[in-house]
């Protein structure tokens, strides 16, 4: 069975998980729990080097990093309900949104670099947050731009399915919601982010209803 190495919060195990959960794959969910830089102890590095979540196990011992990568495996592995289309145009232009979320925007939101802006360069929690609000602002509304009123997008970023754009725009907008970011700019990416939310594989992929969480209310 895969092994997913997680973490509720995480953008980048939100993803896979989503899509894990929308091919029906069988998988084990193992929790790093950042909050106590576990993703930074001795086992989980001998994985990742990076220290970075998620970390996906096949077969008991491959060991793939990199949500994007992973996703494409995924993809790959369970082609039965796709997440990219037939048509090779279209699929150019959805891993291009999803490498707007994945490539663009996650990265400017990390816990390494808020930390190394604290530590290392003093920068205080006011600039820090402006830093955040700025470039998700900048992110979304390219998104905005790059779906509002247009013929391809319908009841998800592309069609009336869920692709792998829908994937990677639901992470970002969860977590700009939790830390207060002003998303009424946006009303497509909300619109398409409130439909995600009705399907059963988004909810099972969501933070709220991750074990890791629900451990520490419990
Ligand atoms: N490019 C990587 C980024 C992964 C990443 O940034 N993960 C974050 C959580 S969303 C992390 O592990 N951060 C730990 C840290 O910043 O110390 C991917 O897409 O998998």
């Amino acid at each position: 069975m895969l092994k997913l190495y997680t973490y509720y919060q995480s953008v980048a195990a939100h993803r896979v998980r989503i899509a894990l959960n929308y091919k029906g794959a069988p998988y084990q969910s193992i929790f790093i729990d950042m909050d106590h830089s576990e993703h930074l102890g001795e086992q989980y590095l001998h994985l990742n080097p990076e220290g970075l979540v998620p970390a996906l196990i096949v077969n008991d011992d491959l060991v793939i990093t990199q949500s994007s990568a992973i996703l494409e495996y995924i993809e790959e592995r369970y082609p039965e309900r796709p997440l990219l289309p037939q048509d090779r145009e279209l699929r150019g232009r959805i891993r291009s949104l999803a490498q707007l979320f994945i490539a663009d925007m996650q990265p400017m939101n990390v816990m390494r670099v808020y930390k190394y802006m604290q530590d290392e360069m003093g920068v205080d929690y006011d600039k820090r947050r402006a830093w955040y609000e700025h470039w998700m602002s900048f992110g979304f509304k390219a998104v905005e731009s790059l779906l509002a009123n247009k013929d391809d997008t319908g009841a998800f970023c592309f069609g009336d399915k869920p692709t792998l754009a829908d994937v990677c725009l639901v992470p970002q907008v969860w977590n700009a919601s939790k830390y207060g970011i002003d998303l009424s700019a946006y009303p497509t990416v909300r619109r398409i982010y409130r439909t995600c939310q009705t399907l059963s594989a988004f909810q099972a992929g969501a933070p709220e209803t991750q074990a890791d969480l629900l451990a520490q209310s419990s």
